[in-house]
């Protein structure tokens, strides 16, 4: 929409490489003169979303929070990248619904790649039950039926996922 900075919404497992792709686009982006931000869902959680836990209601409540934002910044011309699991399909479709330049970026990657990578040590710890509601452990994933983008994180390389997200958006404003 005419105005509105591109919300590129990226959804994905614990540990698919969401907030480090989005990270890399989001300097592409800055390069290239662009005003932008990065929502995190992760460091919401110590701000604007303290408070909120993992249960239903509670990621809903959550990503409800951020698709505000994003829509705030975006129809300031702002560039938005929210990296955030977004497991359920009906709040994806609830942001979408409300911003109108909504990108949904599916960061795919297999469920024992994410565990292997364990980044944090949370795939181990929700193994052994120490944290409960663990997405794609104990809490499900909705994969996205109909992505605007998909990236594979474990058979692509960061660069060829960002290129794959700035060829989608110069193809995006020519049309
Ligand atoms: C999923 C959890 C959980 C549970 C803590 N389930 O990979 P991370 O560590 O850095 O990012 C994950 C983050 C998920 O927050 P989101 O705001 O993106 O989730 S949602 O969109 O569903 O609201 C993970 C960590 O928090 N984490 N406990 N039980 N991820």
């Amino acid at each position: 929409k005419k105005g509105y900075g591109s919300v590129l919404w990226f959804t994905g497992l614990s540990g698919s490489g969401k907030t480090t792709t989005a990270q890399a686009v989001e300097k592409k982006l800055r390069e290239r003169g662009r005003r932008v931000e990065l929502l995190d869902g992760d460091e919401l959680r110590a701000t604007v979303c303290k408070g909120l836990g993992f249960s239903m209601e509670d990621r809903f409540e959550n990503v409800r929070r951020i698709a505000y934002i994003a829509n705030l910044l975006s129809r300031n011309g702002v560039d938005v990248l929210v990296s955030a699991i977004s497991p359920y399909a009906a709040m994806r479709e609830s942001a979408k619904q409300q911003i109108p330049s909504f990108v949904e970026i599916y960061v795919k990657c297999p469920l024992h790649v994410c565990e292997m990578r364990d980044v944090k040590g949370l795939y181990a710890k929700a193994r052994a039950g120490e944290i409960q509601h663990f997405t794609g452990i104990s809490d499900p994933y909705e994969e996205p039926v109909n992505p605007d983008i998909t990236l594979c994180t474990s058979s692509n390389t960061l660069e060829q996922n960002v290129q794959i997200v700035l060829a989608w958006l110069e193809q995006a404003a020519s049309v």
